[in-house]
Order: C-alpha cells, then structure tokens, then sequence
C-alpha cells in the first residue's frame, strides 16, 4: 500500500465498492486468503480542464479470489493543465492489496469567451473624445478574467474624433495555455 494515498482513500464513493460478482469468487483458497486483487488502470487519461472540476479513473477492472472489499478511487483536480499520476487500489477481504496507476493528462484545447461592454457599432459626434467601454472574459479553465482585465485584455487601435469615419479597435483575449480570442468594434465617427 502507497502510504501518500491512504488519506485519499476516506473520500471515495464512487463505483469502485461494487460487490464482485460470484463468477470472480474462489472460496477454496480463501483460508487464508493471500493472493492480493487483481486491478487494471487505464494507462493514460486525458482531461479537458476545468476551474472547478474533478474527476476519477472511470471504470475499472478488477478482481480478486475471494473479494474485493475496498477500492478506492479519489477524485482529482483537473483546474489546471498539467501531468500527474495517480494510483487506484483494490483490498480484499483479508487486507490483501495492490494498485495500479494512471497517467493524467489536463489540457487546456479551448478559447476564452471575449464579451465587449456596449455595442460593437459605435457612432461617435464629431470632436468628441471615445470613451473605451472596456470589455470582460472567461474561460472554461482559468475562470474569470474580470478582476484583472486590464492586465489580460489587449485593445488595438485607435479612434481620431476629428476626422470622421470609420475605426477598428481589435480586443485579444489569450488564456494562460495560449488559446486566443479576439473581437472587433466599429467606431464610425460623425461629420461635423
Ligand atoms: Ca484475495
Ligand atoms: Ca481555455
């Protein structure tokens, strides 16, 4: 037994205290039962990030001669892209155990969602100076830009109040994996 997952084992409710079907059961080696449960972990897992999210191996196989008692299977945090390995373990009903462990994998494959404050179509008067309505963002995997806008929100361009026509201002919203979102707002400005 990994003596850094026994914690871990206290939270599991999961799939894995399913009884082991009869099929799986041979009580003529039960006394004493010493061959320890059979468990299989999916080699690699690969998880879409999300800020609050959590998750499990999933399904598993596993068996043991006389029962299984305990699987545990805690869930994980996937809040952040990165890679780690996590062990599952099986205990049967004479405290026989064994594990195997699983490769985790959390990307982050998805842009950020970019909202512009007020209209994407500006019509400004003649000579009056553009007022930047400012925009706001979030992600599935970093969360809510918002308390940091300035800092992650880029604007590009410029609005002259004393020539009339049309700008573009381009607003570019990257999350921390790279992943980019931009939007556009027209300003027309009016003739005098
Ligand atoms: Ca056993
Ligand atoms: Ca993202």
């Amino acid at each position: 037994m990994d003596s850094a997952g026994a914690p871990e084992m206290q939270s599991v409710e999961v799939a894995a205290q399913e009884p082991v079907s009869p099929s799986h059961v041979q009580t003529s080696s039960c006394s004493p039962d010493v061959t320890p449960p059979v468990i299989t972990c999916p080699a690699t897992l690969t998880f879409e990030c999300t800020y609050s999210g959590q998750q499990t191996v999933g399904e598993l196989h596993f068996s043991d001669n006389c029962g299984i008692s305990y699987i545990s299977n805690p869930p994980h945090y996937i809040g952040a892209p990165g890679t780690a390995t996590y062990s599952v373990y099986a205990q049967d009903s004479s405290n026989n155990t064994t594990h195997c462990s699983t490769v985790w994998k959390v990307v982050d494959t998805q842009p950020p969602t970019l909202v512009l404050n007020g209209s994407a179509n500006m019509r400004l008067p003649y000579g009056t100076a553009y007022q930047e309505p400012g925009a706001w963002g979030e992600d599935g995997c970093d969360g809510y830009y918002y308390p940091w806008l300035g800092s992650r929100i880029q604007v590009t361009g410029s609005v002259n109040p004393q020539v009339p026509g049309t700008y573009a201002l381009t607003y570019r919203l990257a999350d921390y994996a790279g992943n980019v979102t931009t939007a556009t707002r027209w300003v027309t400005v009016l003739s005098p």
